[in-house]
């Protein structure tokens, strides 16, 4: 795909029409039910790596709506599209790009509401009903129906004004009320209690319907007194369109799909959850949350929500991107904070999205990789929920889990390679806390898989290949009789240090 298809996009349908280019949008016409059937044909069809986003057209008792499911699910070639980079399967080298953009900021650009797509309507007053919007009922034993999962919540901060994005989840309550969790710790959570604090209801808006972009922006653990608004700008290379809202005060993407606006009080709850999570289990039990009551909801003409389905394995929206965003940004916080000899920092999917970080280094000093370890471990891109944090060599590629397995249970030595870090920023989620009652901390597990550094001149040399009977093999693959690409190798003896005969 040529580069300039991805750089101009604006909104979701832009998006669309992109990700539907490359063949990666199912647009589903079968009438299907928003009562678990759309989110199990999600799950199922989320089991093959790469598989498409899937647009449901026709969904029971919502003639004339469309959602959709597995935005970006675990296909690099549509994180690539977000991040407006051209398709590529060079894992590693998108999170090099991404958290080299992660280190701009551009500010969002104001322009006039009548012109924002998004103000196509605006129902006000008895007006407003979010019914009208399909929102699936995700697991069996979920509480509720989610409108708000592949989203950006929008709040303030009353002090200096800056405006947050975060990804929360939205459970519907009524035609006029949607649930608003957001966990301890999480700047949502921060700023309705500064609101509450002055003795003022919190404003509050959540996007339901989005360009990719700004759901991977609020998705992120950007630094908590910069507007992600900021970021996604500096990822998209322009800054993105906004308007500020005469109801609650806040700045709004100008080309969302669906907002709906209003605010939160501190004595105002409702039962909520419970939810299965991205960790594969159902979260907290249910429980009083705050909750939104709306005022206004905005939304383009046929509007498309986006949903993102949480679940255990590929079929986890909090997979691929959110792990690949993370280490993008734990690559950002580690530059940022002047650590040397960064060659490549990975958060594995298979580990719940957000549960593990592979950091490779070259080691450069005494202490470098221990430094490096308990740095990836807490820094504000990497401290919440990830349990493991395993430093490797920059001859481990850490996107390779069977190569840092390996280094694992070479190079570590469990006796003096482990830390552990306690009380920990975690969450309510995490079902290996128990009783529930002692969340929402964590702990974390630090393994240093490079070699000793104080050994490293004389570790036990690693068998390679010598690169030119490799160069020549691969020449030779096809006469040999094999009929796939020759395997790719990046290690080579270098005969360094060896003694002529
Ligand atoms: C699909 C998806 C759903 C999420 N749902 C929630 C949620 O309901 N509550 C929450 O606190 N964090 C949730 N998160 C994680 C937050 O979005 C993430 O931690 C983000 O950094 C929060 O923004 P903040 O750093 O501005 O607080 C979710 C992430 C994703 C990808
Ligand atoms: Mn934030």
């Amino acid at each position: 795909m040529d580069r300039s298809r991805v750089i101009g996009i604006k909104s979701l349908g832009d998006w669309l029409q992109a990700v539907e280019s490359i063949g990666e949008l199912k647009r589903i016409k079968a009438k299907v039910d928003w009562d678990q059937e759309m989110s199990a044909i999600t799950y199922m069809a989320g089991k093959t790596i790469g598989g498409p986003a899937l647009l449901f057209e026709n969904i029971k008792d919502y003639a004339g709506s469309k959602l959709l499911f597995n935005p970006l699910g675990s296909s690099l070639n549509r994180v690539a599209i977000t991040i407006r980079e051209q398709p590529s399967k060079d894992a590693l080298g998108m999170v090099r790009i991404l958290s080299e953009k992660m280190r701009k900021r551009i500010a969002p650009l104001h322009v006039d509401a009548a012109q924002a797509e998004v103000n196509q309507n605006i129902d006000t007053g008895d007006k407003v009903d979010i019914t009208r919007f399909p929102a699936p009922k995700m697991w069996p034993l979920d509480g509720g129906c989610y409108l708000g999962t592949a989203d950006a919540v929008i709040t303030s901060n009353p002090e200096d004004g800056r405006v947050n994005l975060g990804c929360y989840r939205q459970m519907v309550q009524g035609p006029k009320q949607v649930g608003f969790y957001s966990s301890p710790g999480k700047d949502a959570t921060l700023d309705k209690q500064r609101w509450w604090d002055r003795g003022k209801p919190a404003p509050v808006a959540a996007v339901y319907g989005l360009d990719p972009l700004l759901f991977l922006a609020s998705a992120t653990s950007f630094p908590k007194d910069v507007s992600e608004y900021e970021f996604a700008g500096g990822i998209n290379g322009s800054p993105i369109e906004v308007f500020r809202s005469d109801i609650t005060g806040l700045d709004l993407p100008a080309h969302a799909e669906i907002i709906v606006e209003g605010f939160a009080y501190p004595d105002r709850t409702a039962p909520e959850g419970p939810f299965g999570e991205f960790t594969g289990y159902y979260g907290r039990p249910g429980g009083a949350t705050p909750t939104i009551d709306i005022k206004a909801v905005r939304y383009r003409n046929n509007p498309i929500v986006t949903s993102a389905l949480m679940a255990d394995g590929w079929s986890n929206e909090c997979g691929l991107a959110w792990s690949m965003s993370k280490a993008a940004k734990v690559w950002t916080d580690l530059q940022g904070m002047g650590v040397p000899g960064i060659c490549g920092v990975w958060s594995p999917p298979e580990a719940a999205g957000w549960g593990m970080t592979v950091v490779s280094i070259k080691q450069q000093y005494a202490g470098h990789a221990a430094q490096v370890g308990a740095l990836a471990a807490q820094c504000m891109g990497g401290a919440y929920f990830t349990k493991y944090i395993v430093v490797v060599d920059d001859d481990v590629n850490p996107s390779d889990l069977g190569d840092v397995m390996w280094a694992m249970v070479t190079r570590s030595r469990p006796a003096q390679s482990i830390d552990i870090l306690r009380e920990t920023w975690s969450t309510y989620l995490d079902p290996s806390q128990n009783p529930p009652e002692i969340r929402p901390f964590g702990s974390k597990c630090i393994i240093n898989a490079c070699k000793e550094y104080k050994y490293i001149s004389t570790f036990s040399r690693r068998s390679l290949l010598k690169k030119e009977v490799y160069e020549s093999v691969c020449g030779r693959w096809s006469e040999l009789g094999f009929e796939s690409e020759p395997p790719r190798i990046n290690n080579f003896e270098n005969f360094e240090g060896q003694v002529d005969d």
